[in-house]
């Protein structure tokens, strides 16, 4: 049979979410490429998804439901049928909520795809349980929390907005790795003329194509901004005319808080000195149009929602949301675009269940009690890797008393610590909608390919489990096309005007977007001072003190995602490394290449060191989340972050934490050293 070439969506976790077109031949994906006719993505793909077919056609899919017939996490399964997997979860959960309620069980489930449809697939199913709640902030609520915090419920800026810039300031964004497709817009504009900026901790593959590139001390960057804000009023900088207009509690700011932050303080804070401090405002405020573009970086702190609704004051201050071009972008704001309570069937809700946040499973897992965490419920999502403090969740993971099911496309980390695991689909084997957070694109998908081996999606694993609780509401057996009609039918304002037909035929369609300069907040201003909050201006937050050395920041990789695409080798870095200065490498006596032990109060994980003139003394940098099989010792980099919270959003810290380095003693230099 000739090949057919249909498109799709890139499923992963990317602002991006890129229009594929894919070549299928005798029921298997033989070439992925980029949809010319994307809006946004415009025909390319990054590197991590120009192979699509060989994650889904990879040897290492799981094929058939497996049952744990060894230890915990010894990785010894046989292979049963989906009936019995159905039967055994139904006996045990059955027992669970006879014995300790609902509550006793919990979902956990992230963002392994992003269709609408299969992300959140198993919320009808465990709102009707009544089992425990899974607050989903494991990524960066805290940037989302300082923009609600500042600019309430306005709609971000259109990510072409930045063509019009002539100052694009990519704030905490390694957008080269992360966000490819919005770095274009950025290099457009840069040949217009406009000046690119980093501001960063480290050099990295954004930070070579940036006319300017500032590096600060890890989470100071809310002091930079007040910093900025002191000088421009200071002398007369601020667009005075818009901020009576537009700003509520510019007075507060400028009385209360600014007088604190000098260039001499900022600078110490920040690691800038003040003559830059000074310089770069003052180019600030001469731009006519400057774009700060704030990616997930600061967020991810004890301070975040703080540092990113301080830099979000700074556009305000001098007008710049008047000018096109001109403004502030976290990401667009398209979650409104299809009606959510159908998915996720909120009114199922029995009882008041507790709600667990997910970067707090280790906890969880180990020290909650009426009731205890009895069965896990993971999809979606790889929990043992990329969960913070790895040592308590693996401690969790590995109880006995614990049922564990894994719904998985790979024998993961957290896959090996299942009861039971069942094959999950990819995206090619099913179908759904997709929305984007880096642009106003929505798209649909339909299957492209026969399921692989006896893979089902997500949705209809919960159809079946539905059926074996007896759980009776039409809407567990409805299937992902028909609840994908259900929605589309259901109009929402984002929609209005869309073309439908496209839609329905599979094209990207944009949202029409309107720029508006009205803000949706409760005063209609921009909220400098935010009334609602405990916290009602911003300010430098410092970061916890620690006794550790290394600020450690555990940014992602260029070619993985998440812990998503080690299962191509090609994709893989050869070896797990950990990035420092030469200066605090020869402190300890390190060389380059030799395995070394990254240590903190929680944890310690072997690393290859990589010495590294572009990352300053006092950091360590630790690119993407191995997979423990890969790492050269028996933890990954988790091991060494915290399940400590963000100051709003319930959000993670995975940067926020500090670490010391030795030789480790599997290191064949140590080894050879005399007892
Ligand atoms: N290739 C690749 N793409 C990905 C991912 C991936 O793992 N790999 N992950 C996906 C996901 S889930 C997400 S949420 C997004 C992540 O996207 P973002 O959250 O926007 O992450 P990055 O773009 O890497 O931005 C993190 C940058 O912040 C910098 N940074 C850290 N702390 C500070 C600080 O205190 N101050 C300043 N100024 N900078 C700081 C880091 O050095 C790094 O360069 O990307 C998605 N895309
Ligand atoms: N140290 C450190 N840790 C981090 C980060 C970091 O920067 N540093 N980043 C954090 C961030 S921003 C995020 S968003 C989280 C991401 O955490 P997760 O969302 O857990 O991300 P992934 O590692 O991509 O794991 C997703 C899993 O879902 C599986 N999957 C894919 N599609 C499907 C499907 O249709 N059905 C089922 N059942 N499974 C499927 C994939 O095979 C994969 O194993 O990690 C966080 N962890
Ligand atoms: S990971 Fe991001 S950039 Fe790469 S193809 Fe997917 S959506 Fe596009
Ligand atoms: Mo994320």
């Amino acid at each position: 049979m000739p090949s057919q070439t249909d498109r799709s969506v890139c499923p992963y976790d990317c602002p991006d979410s890129c229009g594929l077109l894919v070549e299928v031949e005798n029921g298997h994906a033989i070439s992925v490429k980029g949809d010319p006719e994307h809006p946004f993505t415009r025909g390319s793909l990054c590197a991590k998804m120009n192979h699509y077919e060989k994650t889904v056609h990879s040897p290492r899919r799981l094929t058939t439901p497996l049952l744990r017939c060894g230890e915990k996490g010894e990785d010894k399964f046989r292979p049963i049928s989906w009936s019995e997997a159905i039967t055994r979860i139904g006996e045990n959960w059955r027992k669970i909520i006879q014995e300790s309620g609902p509550e006793a069980i919990l979902p956990y489930s992230y963002a392994g795809t992003m269709g609408v449809i299969q992300r959140n697939a198993g919320h009808p199913f465990f709102h009707r349980m009544g089992a425990s709640l899974l607050e989903r902030g494991i990524c960066s609520p805290a940037k989302g929390a300082g923009w609600k915090a500042i600019m309430g419920d306005t709609p971000a800026p259109h990510p072409d907005e930045v063509l019009n810039s002539d100052l694009v300031i990519l704030w905490s964004s390694n957008a080269a790795a992360t966000n490819i497709h919005f770095l274009h817009n950025v290099k457009q504009a840069k040949k217009r003329g406009a000046q690119v900026w980093v501001i960063d901790l480290y050099h990295h593959q954004t930070t070579a194509i940036a006319d300017h590139t500032f590096l600060v001390n890890p989470g100071s960057d809310g002091a930079l901004a007040l910093g900025m804000m002191h000088i421009l009023v200071r002398d007369n900088l601020c667009d005075l005319s818009f901020i009576n207009k537009q700003v509520q509690g510019f007075a507060e700011l400028h009385t209360e808080i600014l007088p604190a932050y000098t260039p001499d303080v900022v600078s110490r804070i920040t690691g800038l000195s003040t003559e830059v401090i000074e310089r770069i405002t003052k180019s600030f405020a001469s731009a006519r149009a400057p774009f700060i573009s704030i990616g997930g970086g600061i967020s991810r702190y004890t301070n975040g929602a703080m540092s990113v609704r301080s830099i979000i004051a700074l556009p305000a201050l001098v007008g710049a949301w008047q000018t096109d071009g001109g403004g502030c972008f976290v990401g667009t704001s398209t979650s409104a675009a299809f009606d959510m309570n159908l998915v996720e069937r909120k009114d199922l809700i029995r009882g008041n269940p507790r709600s667990i946040n997910m970067s707090r499973l280790g906890e969880a897992l180990s020290e909650l009690n009426d009731p205890p965490v009895k069965s896990l419920y993971i999809y979606n999502s790889n929990p043992a890797v990329v969960a913070p403090d790895q040592n308590r969740v693996l401690k969790g993971l590995i109880r006995n008393d614990l049922f564990t099911i894994v719904h998985e496309r790979f024998m993961t980390d957290s896959a090996r610590y299942a009861d039971i695991i069942l094959p999950a689909m990819t995206s090619l084997e099913t179908s759904d909608i997709y929305r984007s957070y880096g642009s106003y694109c929505i798209q649909r998908t339909r299957p492209l390919i026969p399921a692989v081996g006896q893979s089902k999606s997500n949705r209809e694993v919960f159809a079946m489990l539905a059926t074996e609780m007896d759980y009776s509401d039409p809407c567990f057996q409805q299937t992902a096309e028909g609840l994908i009609t259900e929605i589309m039918d259901s109009p929402t304002l984002l929609r209005q005007g869309i073309d439908t037909e496209a839609f329905s035929a599979g094209k990207a369609v944009e949202l029409l977007y309107q720029k508006k300069v009205a803000f949706s907040t409760p005063s209609g201003r921009i909220e400098i001072l935010n009334p609602r909050l405990d916290e009602k201006l911003p300010r430098y937050l410092p970061l916890p003190d620690s006794k550790y050395p290394l600020q450690l920041v555990t940014a992602p990789a260029l070619k993985t995602l998440n812990s998503t695409f080690f299962e191509q080798d090609e994709l893989r870095d050869k070896k797990m490394h950990i990035k420092i200065n030469p200066t605090e490498a020869l402190d300890r006596g390190l060389d380059e290449g030799q395995l070394v032990n990254a240590f903190n109060n929680r944890g310690d994980v072997d690393f290859y060191l990589r010495i590294d003139a572009g990352v300053p003394a006092g950091l360590a940098v630790a690119e993407g989340v191995w997979w423990l099989e890969f790492a050269p010792g028996d933890r990954t980099v988790n091991a060494l972050t915290s399940q400590q919270l963000t100051d709003l959003g319930g959000g993670s810290t995975f940067y926020d934490n500090r670490i010391d380095l030795r030789c480790s003693t599997s290191d064949p230099r140590r080894r050879s050293e005399p007892a």
